[in-house]
């Protein structure tokens, strides 16, 4: 028997899988040429797809139910954005009995030494950690904040050794102090700031890189953060105060003109996704992923 007819099915199938690694890698490759002056401190993303419950996710909104295939195409954009900026994408399944599970940000804080598993504060959400878990520990050391601790990963901003975590509807001050005390032990300084208004700290104030946050009017002043430049959204544009910052680019929701035209007049570089049905489930540029 030669090759061909020993299993044509397979030798087929297996080229063509290769085929699609091959491009991928080359992709990758283009793109790390196009960023190689940039400090690349994010080397992978873990996205998850969005299943086709995903319209039950929790929402606050008021803008509608989102279209389960053009929120697939933006998370798809998103992905595709995060991989032209050198990032490798580790793509989890969806997950149909957890309609918000795509938003994975919630449910881990990973710096370079550990990954924290959450206990989400919203308990529909409690069950999408166990489906996390493994996939973190191939890459960092687990440890968990546990019960009555509650958190979300959308309250927690990590600039180099700081850690802000928001105490809100979510984060519950058990679970931010037991966060406090794991990053702590290895060496980050953490703060605990309750939030007066929003679902998470990070869809009001979000680091930019620079010295730089992007916040809503109501964290201009706050005294935490006097120490940093600020860019302040206007209030009509308060959903782009979630932008991402990725090895030196801003993901930024599309159709924001008035913070757009200010963070470039600051000199900052933009990529604009479109996020129209992602934002009718409350979530954005950051809880779609967990960057490594
Ligand atoms: C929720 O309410 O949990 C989801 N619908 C949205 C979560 C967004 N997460 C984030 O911004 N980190």
């Amino acid at each position: 028997m030669n090759a061909e007819e020993k299993d044509p099915k397979t030798v087929k199938d297996n080229n063509k899988i290769e085929e699609i690694d091959d491009e991928e890698e080359d992709d990758d490759l283009d793109e790390l040429e196009q960023f190689d002056f940039l400090e690349a401190e994010f080397t992978m993303a873990i996205v998850r797809m969005p299943s086709p419950t995903l319209a039950d996710g929790l929402s606050m909104s008021g803008h509608g139910r989102p279209d389960y295939s053009l929120f697939l195409q933006q998370h798809l954009s998103y992905t595709a954005v995060l991989r032209s900026l050198g990032l490798k994408i580790v793509k989890l399944p969806s997950l149909a009995e957890f309609p918000d599970a795509h938003f994975v940000e919630d449910v881990a804080v990973v710096t370079p030494e550990v990954a924290v598993i959450t206990r989400p504060g919203a308990p529909q959400r409690l069950g999408e950690i166990e489906y996390i878990r493994e996939v973190l520990a191939e890459y960092r050391p687990l440890a968990e904040i546990s019960e009555p601790g509650t958190l979300d990963g959308g309250d927690v901003m990590r600039i180099d050794q700081s850690v802000y975590i928001g105490q809100s509807e979510r984060t519950n001050e058990e679970g931010a102090r037991q966060l406090a005390e794991i990053l702590g032990a290895y060496g980050y300084e953490t703060h605990i700031v309750p939030l007066a208004e929003g679902l998470h700290l990070k869809s009001s104030v979000n680091f930019i890189g620079r010295d730089t946050l992007l916040v809503t009017e109501a964290w201009a002043n706050h005294p935490l953060f006097v120490e940093f430049n600020k860019v302040v959204v206007p209030p009509n544009e308060t959903y782009a105060a979630n932008t991402l910052l990725v090895n030196g680019r801003l993901l930024t929701p599309m159709g924001f003109p008035e913070t757009h035209a200010l963070l470039r007049e600051a000199g900052f570089e933009l990529l604009e996704i479109a996020a129209s049905e992602i934002q009718k489930v409350d979530g954005g540029m950051s809880c779609m992923s967990l960057r490594l």
